[in-house]
């Protein structure tokens, strides 16, 4: 997961430039490996049915179920091969400039701590689980590879033209949180989502949310909440679309065009919205009663 709040400035003593530090696999304790294994084996008892055949393919040939912390030197030598991507830890959030700079050049900075047993079902930071069990395994495939490639580039942009806000969003409600429809299925893809025991059962099985067609500008319009399920998730036809969508956006003059509307509200449905899901938002409201 990512905080857009993130106001860090300078690297932590011991990392370097790019904020990179040494994974430092052999300093995993036994009790840090034990909880990467009982967490892949939560999510990977109850994901093949759920999420995108992608992101399966991608933990094989990835060789992820091996047990254990993956140590992000083997890890990104397989990557390299399929997709270029490599895998490289730095301590926790990084400034939003060095996280486009290292994506645009197909460099994925991934946590290298794991969190704690009290952490379990919530943490604020993304930890290693999160980075690379969540958003790993789609990196091998070549499509949503070059996607990621073209949203650190649009990032950097969007930092150049002061629109980080609105493009943060299409990050959030794809690759962090987004659904996609296969065979008239629909299934998990977004790495928040694969990553969370709770939000793989509530995103794709609840009443609750909201379920709507992905429209960029829709998207780059509405708000989403950092720190509980989402109220609406928006899914996407396929990663080639999503791509194709992107690569032809000119977002300068969206930005102009965003500047100048409403941001949507995180349970809005509107009249052009492609309902597949109008939520109960049952369980936003007995959170808001509590
Ligand atoms: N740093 N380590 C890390 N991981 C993220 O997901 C991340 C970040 N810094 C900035 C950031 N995300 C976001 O601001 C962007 O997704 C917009
Ligand atoms: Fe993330």
């Amino acid at each position: 997961m990512s905080d857009p709040k993130a106001k860090l400035v300078t690297p932590p003593a011991g990392a370097a430039a790019d904020w990179t530090i040494p994974q430092d696999w052999s300093r995993y304790t036994q009790a840090e490996h034990a909880m990467w294994d009982h967490l892949f084996a939560r999510q990977a008892s109850m994901l093949p049915q759920r999420v995108t055949p992608a992101f399966m393919r991608g933990l094989d040939v990835l060789r992820l179920s091996k047990p254990g912390i993956p140590d992000f030197e083997e890890l990104s030598e397989r990557l390299q091969k399929l997709t270029g991507w490599s895998v490289v830890a730095v301590p926790g959030l990084v400034p939003d400039d060095v996280f486009f700079e290292h994506m645009a050049n197909r460099r994925f900075v991934a946590g290298n701590f794991i969190r704690t047993p009290e952490q379990i079902d919530y943490l604020q930071e993304p930890d290693v689980f999160h980075d690379v069990f969540g958003h790993v395994p789609l990196l091998a495939d070549p499509v949503f590879a070059d996607y990621m490639q073209a949203y650190g580039e649009g990032g950097l942009r969007a930092l150049g033209y002061g629109s980080l806000a609105n493009l943060a969003r299409l990050y959030w409600y794809t690759v962090e949180f987004g659904l996609i429809r296969e065979g008239g299925d629909l299934k998990l893809y977004g790495a928040g989502i694969v990553s969370s025991y709770g939000e793989s059962i509530f995103a794709l099985d609840d009443p609750s949310p909201n379920r709507i067609g992905f429209d960029l500008k829709r998207v780059m319009r509405t708000k989403y909440k950092i720190d509980d399920y989402q109220q609406t998730y928006f899914v996407i036809d396929s990663f080639e679309d999503l791509l194709r969508q992107t690569l032809e956006t000119d977002f300068a003059p969206l930005y102009a065009e965003l500047e100048a509307a409403s941001d949507l509200t995180t349970d809005a449905v509107l009249p052009g919205d492609v309902v597949l899901n109008n939520g109960t938002q049952a369980y936003a409201l007995a959170k808001k009663a509590s």
